[in-house]
């Protein structure tokens, strides 16, 4: 059975993800299930608009299969590594230049994998219990998902603080920095997606959407302040230091995360603000295939989702100690 249902009617075609057990990570298989599906749909004049929605109140997408990457990692199968990177980016590049509304309806955890396959679309929809994150770092890997283009676009350090950090932000709080289009009350999520099925054009339908209660403004000022310049990140980290509460709480985060993925992060995120979509998925479909090779990335998975000790051992263990040339050779320029 598949983890993904897809139906057309009255004019919107739904993908429902439905990897409960999972948190709808996105394995091999729902990615292959979708990218036909959507492409069918991008010319099926029957389907005006793409809805996509989650199967289980528990999340929208947690992320990609990183379990079964790491399986492969050390089964030295880089095929089965090139195989899902390429066919997950193709996936989020129809979607980022999809001829018709996409929409996602984001009512729980979005993460990484997830993120590509929502914050793409035209239309994403959250409500307050939509937790927003990029939290790679923390387990050897890096901000991916054609994340290295729109991070670097979002205001002022925000996007250097979430990919460095992993930070996790509320569904109001997307919107405030631009992630999200629409902040709608988590109970009437529901009605929203049976409106859209049921052909209300798609403003008429939000507009009708009664609003997400408002969230904490995030700290942008601090965001910026530290995120903001140009500062390489052991001084984004000695600054955090010796910085307020948020600040210090903010360079803890950072202590968890495997030092070469704070290098890499840094570096992507930088070269992605001069590059293209497309360029960007290329050079991060080098990177993951070159990240998912190393120490960190076997350690950082094991550590947070196999045996989820949350106590992994990066080698090197200090930010001093990343030789540079690893670093040039993960992000290939
Ligand atoms: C960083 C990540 C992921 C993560 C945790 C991180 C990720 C991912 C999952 C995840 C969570 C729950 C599941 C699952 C996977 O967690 O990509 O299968 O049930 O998929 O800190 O990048």
């Amino acid at each position: 059975m598949s983890a993904i249902e897809s139906a057309v009617s009255g004019g919107v075609g739904e993908i429902v993800l439905n990897r409960p057990t999972a948190l709808n990570a996105l394995d091999q298989s729902m990615i292959d299930d979708m990218l036909p599906v959507l492409r069918e749909w991008a010319d099926d004049p029957a389907v005006e608009t793409v809805l996509v929605t989650s199967g289980t109140d528990r999340a929208f997408c947690a992320g990609g299969d990183i379990r079964a990457i790491r399986d492969s990692a050390l089964a030295q199968d880089a095929a089965a590594i090139t195989r899902y990177f390429s066919s997950e980016y193709t996936l989020d590049q129809l979607i980022a230049n999809y001829p018709k509304p996409y929409v996602a309806l984001i009512d729980g955890a979005a993460m990484g994998g997830g993120l590509g396959i929502s914050v793409h679309g035209e239309v994403r929809v959250v409500t307050e219990k939509a937790l927003i994150a990029m939290p790679e770092t923390a387990i050897g890997f890096f901000p991916d998902i054609g994340s290295t283009y729109f991070l670097p676009r979002l205001p002022a350090g925000v996007g250097k603080w979430l990919g460095l950090t992993g930070a996790r932000i509320r569904g109001a709080q997307a919107v405030q920095v631009g992630l999200a289009t629409h902040a709608v009350a988590s109970e009437a999520i529901g009605d929203l997606a049976a409106a859209i099925r049921a052909g209300t054009p798609l403003g008429e339908a939000l507009a009708a959407a009664p609003p997400a209660p408002p969230a904490d403004d995030l700290p942008l000022r601090s965001i910026a302040d530290y995120f903001g310049g140009n500062d390489p990140v052991p001084a984004i980290i000695g600054g955090l230091r010796g910085g307020d509460d948020w600040a210090r709480e903010t360079a803890a985060l950072m202590d968890n995360c495997s030092p070469t993925s704070l290098l890499v992060t840094a570096e992507m995120i930088d070269l992605g603000s001069g590059s293209s979509l497309d360029q960007c998925f290329d050079r991060e479909l080098h990177a993951a295939e070159q990240i998912t090779a190393t120490h960190d990335f076997a350690e950082g998975v094991r550590a947070v989702l196999v045996d989820k000790d949350r106590d992994p051992h990066f080698q090197p263990a200090s930010i001093d100690d990343v030789d540079p040339a690893v670093v040039r050779r993960i992000v290939g320029e």
